[in-house]
């Protein structure tokens, strides 16, 4: 997670506009009902659904330990397996010697894309607005309920739908905002339902620790605890200007949130899915370097698109339809969201060798989809207040 910040700069403006609006928008916040999804040690349920004899063992999906001297790192792993300490983006040698036991696993992204597609599909169907945010993460806004015990209700059916449909067990917090919710959907991991209603906001989240706000990274929690600043209430009574020194323009968003004003709007990706380009060649052709060449071109093409509706993509596909019409796709999820051209062009490259046989090509795609306003490493405290 990234911590690096803008310089310090006291901005008044953002003060001034929180303090106009709050009275407003406390009266919308107190009506919204948002639930947050997240699924469970996602990769690692793929892996073991796919594989029932798993079950109940410590798996780890990552690079090759290769015995303790593997390069790399974990993507995730199963709860079992965290009981040993293994954790994500935690180097695979170290996975291999707190568990040598472990059941160590590459990662399969189309097979986790499918799932994912699975789950986002059966979410949309009960929400009146939807944000998938990750692989395994999405946001419904279910205010249209009208209530929290109803709103509790559904949870359980979506949960209930997962299981039975997917096969694979989710955590799903409820509140009256995106970060709530999400807070919420942590705290009882693997299989948790939190429901974090308006009037009971300041008494569940004042006693967590300030680092359960997603983007309070160990280093500005370190900082904040220096302070004497632990706990999500030590946070909302806390001086705003020794807030300031530590988390810079982050300071008065982080604070309202702390105090429950959490106003950040589940925004629909529906303007579009994906971004592609197509091409088909004048003649037929057998040059795999022309074929690879043309794919980075689009990838270019692709990624200037990106940047300038100034979004994310994760998924990456490729099409090629041979002369004798025959076509076929394959696509990958990207550990994260990006628009790097080099991860882009290598995942296409990887997808496309193997398709490749004696045949000539006729046409040549590449989409990126799984787009997203966040890129995972951008993920901290001003992308969920925007
Ligand atoms: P997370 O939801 O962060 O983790 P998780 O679903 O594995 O476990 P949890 O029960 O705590 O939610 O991420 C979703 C998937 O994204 C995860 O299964 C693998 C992938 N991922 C990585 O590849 N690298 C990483 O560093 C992280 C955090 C996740
Ligand atoms: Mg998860």
């Amino acid at each position: 997670m990234k911590e690096d910040r803008p310089p310090l700069s006291p901005d008044t403006k953002i003060q001034g506009d929180a303090r106009e609006s709050r009275a407003a928008r406390r009266h919308d916040t107190e009506h919204r009902i948002i639930l947050h999804v997240d699924m469970d040690s996602f990769y690692a349920s793929v892996e073991i659904r796919e594989h029932p004899d798993l079950a109940g063992k410590p798996v780890v999906i990552g690079a090759d330990p290769k015995e303790g001297s593997g390069r790399g790192v974990v993507c995730t792993c199963s709860y079992e397996a965290r009981r040993f300490g293994v954790r994500s983006a935690m180097p695979v040698s170290r996975a291999y010697h707190l568990c040598p036991q472990a059941v160590f696993l590459p990662p399969r992204y189309p097979l986790y894309a499918k799932a994912s597609e699975g789950v986002m599909a059966i979410l949309r169907g009960y929400a009146e607005r939807f944000e998938q945010v990750s692989i395994d993460e999405a946001y419904l806004d279910l205010s249209y309920l009208g209530d929290y015990p109803r709103a509790e209700a559904v949870a359980e059916r979506i949960k209930e739908d997962i299981l039975t449909r997917e096969r694979l067990t989710c955590s799903i917090g409820i509140g009256p905002g995106k970060v709530i919710a999400k807070i919420g959907s942590d705290l009882k991991k693997p299989g948790g339902l939190v429901v974090i209603p308006p009037g009971r906001v300041e008494e569940i989240i004042h006693p967590l620790s300030a680092g359960r706000i997603p983007g309070v990274g160990r280093k500005t929690g370190e900082a904040l605890h220096q302070k004497g600043i632990c706990t999500i209430g030590d946070l909302a009574g806390a001086d705003i200007q020794v807030l300031m020194e530590i988390l810079g323009r982050w300071a008065v968003p982080l604070q309202n949130l702390a105090r429950g004003i959490d106003e950040s709007e589940v925004r629909e990706h529906s303007a579009s899915k994906s971004v592609s380009r197509e091409i088909t060649f004048e003649t037929d052709v057998g040059n795999l370097d022309l074929v690879m060449e043309t794919l980075n071109d689009m990838a270019r093409q692709l990624v200037g698109e990106l940047a300038e509706r100034n979004i994310f993509a994760r998924t990456v596909t490729v099409k090629i339809r041979f002369s004798d019409f025959s076509t076929v796709s394959r696509a990958r999820s990207l550990p994260c969201h990006t628009r790097d051209f080099r991860a882009i062009v290598s995942a296409a490259r990887e997808l496309v060798m193997p398709l490749l046989s004696e045949k000539k090509i006729r046409l040549a795609g590449l989409r990126l989809s799984s787009l997203s306003h966040l890129d995972r490493d951008q993920k901290t405290i001003g992308d969920f207040i925007r």
